[in-house]
């Protein structure tokens, strides 16, 4: 079971360096690893759970965070009333509004202990395209806080965290053509 010690903090260098696709059909190794960062996510979410074993809440995980520099990616959020539970391998956004969003909350990251105010610019609507568990192809639309999760963990594959996006002379300076979404 992973924990908050498996989880690699700002500043380490994995977090920076861009994750190599996975070979498809993934191994049993990778598929075991990419249930565990789905576990993570959903326990951290057991108020129970993540008291008894120290986890800090989450609603998404990708495995460089985990030291593991693999395109692989597990989200699970409701949103809506409606849960978005999906874990994947060489997820990739095919397609992408032209308009913007941000969250009104601004980001956190279970690799940043503290917190970085300020918004951060994402697309509001994606397209994403990627291989599930199963090894079979997955594409979603996604709008509001579900498409902003799965635009942060596929960042975590590029090496890019969440502030490189933030204005640093002004954080919360209102971004052009954008909506808030509340979480
Ligand atoms: O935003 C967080 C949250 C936790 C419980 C309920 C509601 C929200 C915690 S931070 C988080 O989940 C990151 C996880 C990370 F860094 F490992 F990917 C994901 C995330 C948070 C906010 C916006 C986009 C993505
Ligand atoms: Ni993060």
């Amino acid at each position: 079971m992973l924990s908050m010690q498996d989880i690699i903090r700002d500043g380490h260098p994995t977090l920076r360096k861009i994750a190599a696709q996975v070979n498809m059909p993934p191994s049993a190794e990778e598929k075991q690893i990419l249930k565990e960062m789905m576990d993570y996510v959903k326990n951290s979410q057991d108020p129970e759970l993540a008291a008894k074993y120290g986890l800090r809440a989450g609603i998404g995980l990708a495995a460089p965070q985990i030291n593991i520099s693999k395109r692989m990616i597990a989200v699970h959020v409701t949103y809506n009333g409606e849960q978005f539970s999906y874990a994947f391998f060489n997820p990739k956004i095919i397609s992408h509004s032209v308009q913007r969003s941000y969250l009104a909350a601004g980001e956190g990251c279970l690799s940043v202990d503290e917190s970085i105010p300020g918004f951060v610019p994402r697309y509001s609507k994606v397209t994403v395209k990627g291989i599930g568990l199963d090894g079979n192809e997955i594409k979603l639309k996604l709008k509001g806080l579900p498409a902003i999760v799965f635009q942060h963990e596929i960042d975590h594959l590029n090496g890019i965290m969440f502030y490189d996006h933030i204005n640093k002379q002004n954080p919360f300076e209102p971004i052009e053509n954008a909506i808030a979404v509340e979480r």
